[in-house]
């Protein structure tokens, strides 16, 4: 039998970067985030005999499979704590992503919160939200947010109590400016060791995060939009400036990144109320509210490489779709 999970990227605003444990990916601090309605990775699981991953049709091996492979690990280890004969069993992985891979588009949340959904559906286990949050938080934090819907904190703490839960927040749009494809020069998850193990500001990153995160919280529960704007500007901002003291230096944006912000702060002085944030790659986003976004997108088109300024909206956790239909191509739209 075969199990389909859909899962989407999200975006932080208040962002994840640095972990206090590398094995169970426990964050230094919280975070908070919104999941997209669109650049989906949908992924099938077959139970097998032998184990295998396929992304975008090309079978993975060595280090693109490594990260699949320890993952299907802690799902069997779990299947075997529920005493599930499933235990044993290996998995066929395939996997569709519709969003550009690392490049700074958060495919690794969709990828493994898809797959955590999909596996733990496949081997039988018994888990709810929260523990499938935990479970896709083990192949890489930022996908224990996008197992959530539309906005989601995720939790610092022990293994028990890292994971990510929804948190409601007023409607709001993200337009993505992709300024530049192709893979990053550093790693997310080399970039995080680089800047804990090098950079000056990390100690007081810490603790301003865990700061501007219940600031956040406030402003969610306020329905605040432009606080919300304004800390998801400064968070993001700060995060590339505790990165860029790296010794070497790390630097994720690039002109046209900066083109993009400069522009934002233009919009809001033109009376449009627009903010960025950037993860770690030279793509922009902008947020605005829903009804200034188709505005926000037309400023934007000429910044893209190819004039395509994609709006975005809150979008829905990870979830089990019908293979059937998605062999057909007539899968779900969220
Ligand atoms: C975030 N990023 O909060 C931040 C902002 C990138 C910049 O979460 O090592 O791919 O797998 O836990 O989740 C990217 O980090 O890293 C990330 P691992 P992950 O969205």
């Amino acid at each position: 039998m075969t199990v389909t999970a859909r899962a989407y990227p999200n975006i932080a605003l208040v962002k994840y970067w640095g972990k206090a444990d590398e094995d169970l990916i426990l964050p230094v601090a919280g975070s908070m985030s919104m999941t997209l309605d669109d650049y989906p990775t949908t992924t099938s699981v077959t139970l097998a005999d032998t184990e295998t991953f396929n992304l975008n049709g090309t079978e993975q091996d060595g280090a693109g499979s490594a990260r699949v492979h320890t993952f299907l690990g802690f799902i069997r280890d779990l299947a075997e704590k529920q005493g599930l004969p499933t235990a044993t069993a290996h998995a066929r992985v395939v996997s569709v992503n519709e969003g550009p891979t690392a490049a700074g588009m958060a495919s690794s949340a969709s990828g493994f919160a898809a797959l955590a959904v999909a596996a733990a559906a496949a081997y039988g286990l018994d888990l709810d939200t929260k523990d499938l949050s935990r479970l896709a938080r083990r192949g890489s934090g930022s996908a224990s947010r996008s197992i959530i819907d539309r906005f989601a904190v995720w939790h610092a703490g022990d293994d028990e109590s890292s994971y990510a839960e929804e948190i409601q927040a007023p409607d709001m749009a993200m337009i993505s400016v992709p300024v530049a494809t192709g893979e990053k020069a550093v790693s997310s998850r080399k970039g995080m060791v680089a800047t804990a193990t090098t950079s000056p500001f990390y100690p007081e990153w810490i603790t301003s995060t865990e700061q501007i995160l219940e600031e956040m919280i406030d402003a969610c529960t306020a329905g605040d939009f432009t606080t919300i704007g304004e800390i998801a500007e400064v968070h993001a901002m700060r995060m590339h400036a505790v990165i860029a003291a790296s010794r070497p230096s790390i630097r994720y944006l690039n002109s046209a990144s900066l083109d993009v912000f400069d522009r934002i702060a233009q919009l809001r002085e033109e009376g449009i109320e627009t903010y960025g944030t950037a993860d770690a790659g030279p793509n922009v986003f902008a947020i605005t509210k829903p009804g200034d976004a188709a505005a926000v997108a037309k400023a934007f088109a000429p910044f893209t490489r190819d004039g395509d300024a994609k709006i975005l909206f809150p979008g829905r956790g990870a979830h089990l779709v019908d293979t059937d239909q998605v062999r057909a191509g007539t899968g779900e739209q969220p």
